[in-house]
């Protein structure tokens, strides 16, 4: 198999507040667990205005900074860590563009939202960053390693 030689990933995936709030966490969880990713960790988390600024800190100098911290802070978020070949570049093809408006129908804001400052789902942009994100949003203990293939019910 070419895709078992290639590098396996991890992405930090999080529901922001008006994804909770509109009822999209079944519909995205579901995304990820159809396109064949595994699920390392789950849930849901009220952050606080320092983790958003660390989580947010290069873009400390954009002018919608203050109100990009407030939004994510705004409301209860699901905090996902997802492992899987490439899983960082297809998240981010599955989330689409940055702004919703650009982003391609059939993609998670594309479908489902109208407005960049209210995207609804973030995604690390780099393997690094799907590290440092996980690490930053998840303690010791809340991932799981687990075998999706072993099923003893199916045997
Ligand atoms: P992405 O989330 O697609 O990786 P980034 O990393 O460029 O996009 O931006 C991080 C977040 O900052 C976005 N998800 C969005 O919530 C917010 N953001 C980016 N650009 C703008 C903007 N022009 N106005 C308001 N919020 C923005």
């Amino acid at each position: 198999l070419v895709a078992s030689l290639e590098q396996v990933d991890e992405s930090y995936i999080m529901v922001k507040p008006d994804g909770v709030q509109r009822g999209f966490v079944g519909e995205i969880i579901s995304r990820f667990e159809r396109k064949g990713f595994k699920l390392k960790g789950l849930k849901l988390f009220q952050c606080s205005k320092e983790l958003a600024e660390e989580h947010y800190k290069e873009l400390k100098a954009k002018p919608f900074f203050p109100k990009l911290v407030d939004y994510i802070t705004s409301g209860p978020v699901v905090c996902m860590a997802w492992e899987g070949v490439g899983v960082v570049a297809s998240a981010r093809k599955l989330i689409g563009s940055t702004d919703p408006l650009q982003a391609e129908p059939g993609t998670i804001r594309g479908d489902l939202a109208v407005q960049t400052g209210r995207n609804i789902i973030h995604g690390s942009d780099s393997p690094e960053n799907g590290k440092r994100e996980i690490a930053l949003w998840f303690n010791d203990g809340e991932l799981v390693e687990w075998n999706p293939a072993q099923a003893p019910w199916l045997r």
